[in-house]
């Protein structure tokens, strides 16, 4: 089984974090080029992001992890297996501060030059919405170019915000989500589809969190009854002459404030909230 992931860049860490978090474990001397895990038989290939759907496709890679910007980009959405919560980033035009309040959506586009490293996905979504303008295509920092000339809008990566705000730049529309994805060859084979499922369950404990904590017995049957409604494998133990209960439960990540107002509501003592992941990670050793 050969598995790509980026060679260096923003998803190289997490992506590896994966893999080790099923199971597969990485020797400190990473080798960046090939990586042979003989224990799983698997094949580890570091990529550059870019090349990694076209292998994939071409079963040179029987799995990817890329950030799905590059698949749509490439047009290559049909290999994708599964979101991985992670490399969450998004896809959006830009101005300068100044130019804002001209330009105050894509709307205002027709006839403008907007550069971008992501010609396709834009191409698309202004065909869709019938609005003519200039592509550029970039293919290095994207951000200085309406300071420079060279376009009147940007199409652009952003993450936190901070490259287009130390850019003078404003973002004004977000046309594409994005985050590293699950891609597959098209036909996967036993050991891949294996595979795929557990990296489908890490990612599916990464988004709940175990919470444990002692609870009065006066308050048992409220708190029982809303975790109830929203949580999952809910244990109960009672502590002997203390009027407490020891509870544990595992509780969605979107829930879990709401959740834990309602416990503090309810005077709970010796609240721990646990990360799934590290529990996921001792199961599998
Ligand atoms: O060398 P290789 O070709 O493999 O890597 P690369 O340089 O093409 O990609 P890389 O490592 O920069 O990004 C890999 C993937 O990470 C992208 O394809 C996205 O899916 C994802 N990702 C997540 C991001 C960002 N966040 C991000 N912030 N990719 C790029 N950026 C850029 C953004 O464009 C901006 O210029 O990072 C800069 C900082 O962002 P702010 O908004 O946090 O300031
Ligand atoms: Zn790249």
């Amino acid at each position: 089984m050969k598995i790509a992931v980026q060679k260096s860049g923003r998803l190289h860490e997490e992506s590896l974090q994966i893999l080790k978090d099923c199971g597969i474990n990485f020797p400190l001397d990473l080798n960046k080029d090939k990586l042979k895990i003989s224990s799983f038989n698997f094949d580890v290939f570091f990529l550059r992001d870019d090349d990694i759907p076209s292998y994939t496709q071409k079963g040179i890679a029987d799995i990817g992890i890329v950030g799905k910007n590059v698949v749509f980009e490439q047009d290559k959405n049909f290999l994708i297996k599964d979101h991985l919560g992670f490399g969450y980033c998004r896809l959006s035009l830009a101005v300068t501060k100044e130019k804002e309040s001209l330009y105050k959506s894509s709307k205002d586009l027709p006839g403008k030059r907007i550069a971008t490293s992501h010609p396709n996905i834009l191409d698309k979504f202004l065909k869709e919405q019938n609005i003519y303008s200039y592509i550029h295509k970039i293919s290095g920092s994207v951000e200085i170019t309406p300071n420079i000339g060279v376009s009147d809008v940007i199409f652009d990566l952003v993450s936190s915000g901070r490259t287009l705000d130390s850019n003078n730049l404003k973002e004004i529309e977000t046309i594409f989500s994005s985050e590293a994805v699950l891609i597959c060859h098209p036909k996967s084979n036993l050991l891949t589809k294996k595979l795929i499922s557990r990296l489908q369950e890490i990612k599916r404990a990464r988004d709940n969190k175990y919470l444990l904590f002692n609870a009065p017995n006066k308050k048992l049957d409220k708190i029982i009854s809303f975790l109830y409604k929203k949580c999952k494998k809910l244990h109960i133990i009672p502590i002997i002459d203390s009027g407490l209960t020891y509870v544990q439960v595992i509780v969605p990540d979107f829930f879990l404030w709401s959740v834990l107002d309602e416990l503090k509501r309810n005077s709970v003592n010796d609240l721990v909230v646990i990360e799934r992941r590290l529990l996921c990670k001792k199961n599998n050793r």
